[in-house]
């Protein structure tokens, strides 16, 4: 009991959650013009991102996580024959996760356990931009295929974002100290 007390005051004590619901803003094509969705701390939280994919258009996101996550994101499209994919990059540009076509129909969806703290991005595109093999070559997403061309798809969508964080065990005692300090300066 005491200990669960603790734990309401370390989650009162911390941050303000990111989350809630973003609209993207172009031009967003390149990792250092990602739009910022935020910084997201224990307990985690969610997000849903709103935006339109054009021809030969690649829309970049950045979020930061204050401590190892899970993270999950699925896209919806608004046409069930829209083809677009996914990467999930590091902030040294380092590409983690690609995935095409595991969500519903042809949208994509990405699960990733114990990410380290730090900033990554999301990248979202039409297919033939990017393909798996880039996870080993790092090649990002830029809106075109190969040869030069724009890609084709044109879709809304809408991207469904989970994180869960569950602190360090030494940074939760932290926590846990900070609040029984503001409690007692409260009296
Ligand atoms: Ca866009
Ligand atoms: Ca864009
Ligand atoms: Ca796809
Ligand atoms: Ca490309």
């Amino acid at each position: 009991m005491k200990y669960a007390l603790l734990i309401t005051a370390a989650a009162l004590a911390t941050t303000a959650q990111a989350g809630g619901f973003f609209s993207e803003m172009e031009s967003n094509d390149t990792l250092a013009l990602a739009n910022d969705v935020g910084t997201f701390d224990a307990p985690g939280g969610s997000l849903l991102i709103e935006g339109v994919m054009d021809v030969g258009d690649v829309d970049w996101f950045s979020f930061t996580l204050a401590d190892t996550a899970s993270f999950s994101v699925f896209a919806l499209f608004s046409s069930s024959d829209s083809d677009g994919l996914m990467q999930v990059v590091t902030e040294a540009g380092d590409v983690i996760a690609f995935d095409d076509d595991s969500g519903i129909d042809l949208m994509p969806a990405i699960q990733l356990a114990d990410l380290s703290a730090g900033t990554y991005f999301v990248g979202i595109s039409g297919f033939g931009d990017v393909d798996s093999s880039s996870v080993d070559t790092d090649e990002l997403a830029d809106g075109h295929f190969d040869t030069g061309e724009p890609h084709a798809e044109t879709f809304g969508y809408k991207l469904n974002i989970g994180f869960t964080i569950v602190p360090a065990p030494g940074s939760l005692a932290l926590c846990g100290i900070g609040g029984v300090m503001i409690a007692r300066r409260k009296r």
